[in-house]
């Protein structure tokens, strides 16, 4: 419960910021510079993990380099790849909702459960719900993305994850898509649960984060903004729209 009890200290001081370190796109030690100056900025927890198809010892390795780099908790996103990582802070435990594959729903989750029960490692349970354009994700989740009008359907996920007694409810564009989901959708979401909501996916600037935040996201969460030049400022932007 350490890095839930974290969360939740956090989303009472308003909103959480999490920023997303995918394996595939930087070295190592590139992914451990971007890691303290995430943490620098002022970002609340770090995900690794959301690519498809990175190696196993790059996925290693990036973990330890950014686990060493950064004193915010580290958690395990396991979107998209089979390569895991066990040695984290706390390991997300998603399950893509509308999947049409069961794979994505519980069976991958079935297949280490008991490892993770050995380990003693902390599980945040996610109802992941994939949203047009979804992306890379939404093709190798086989997801029946929920349309961006469609704000019933989200609100319908959403709070089937709630009554599964699953601890957070994240709506996901996809990385990077040229949009965030729409504040339209948040807002309808928001107004129905009671546990926190996380939503991702092209949200580039401070403009977009302010939009998701005021719409109702609890936790936000950005990828792509730090892997182009300039990053540091423009994560700056983003934490000060959110933090304000
Ligand atoms: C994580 O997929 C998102 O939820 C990240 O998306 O890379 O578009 O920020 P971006």
């Amino acid at each position: 419960m350490k890095i839930k009890n974290y969360i939740n200290q956090k989303l009472k001081q308003g909103a959480v910021h999490v920023t997303l370190i995918d394996p595939s796109r930087q070295a190592p030690e590139a992914a451990g510079r971007l890691a303290e100056t995430a943490q620098e900025v002022g970002s609340d927890l770090i995900f690794v993990g959301g690519s498809t198809g990175v190696a196993q010892h790059t996925l290693t390795e990036t973990a330890h380099v950014v686990k060493q780099r950064a004193s915010i908790p580290v958690l395990f996103f396991p979107t998209g790849t089979d390569s895991i990582s066990f040695n984290l802070d706390a390991f997300l435990f998603l399950s893509l909702l509308n999947s049409r594959n069961s794979k994505f729903i519980s069976g991958t989750q079935s297949k280490i459960s008991s490892i993770l029960k050995r380990l003693d490692l902390e599980t945040l349970s996610v109802g992941y719900i994939l949203v047009e354009p979804g992306m890379k994700l939404g093709e190798i989740g086989e997801a029946d993305l929920v349309a961006r009008d469609n704000f019933w359907q989200a609100i319908g996920y959403a709070l089937t994850a709630e009554f599964m007694g699953m601890s957070y409810v994240f709506l996901e564009a996809g990385n990077g898509a040229a949009q965030p989901v729409p504040a339209g959708m948040i807002r309808a979401v928001k107004r129905e649960l009671t546990v926190p909501l996380i939503v991702g996916g092209g949200i580039r600037t401070a403009i977009d984060a302010r939009r998701v935040r005021q719409a109702g996201a609890d936790i936000v969460v950005t990828g792509t903004v730090i892997e182009a030049a300039g990053y540091r400022e423009r994560l700056r932007s983003i934490l000060s729209a959110l933090k304000d």
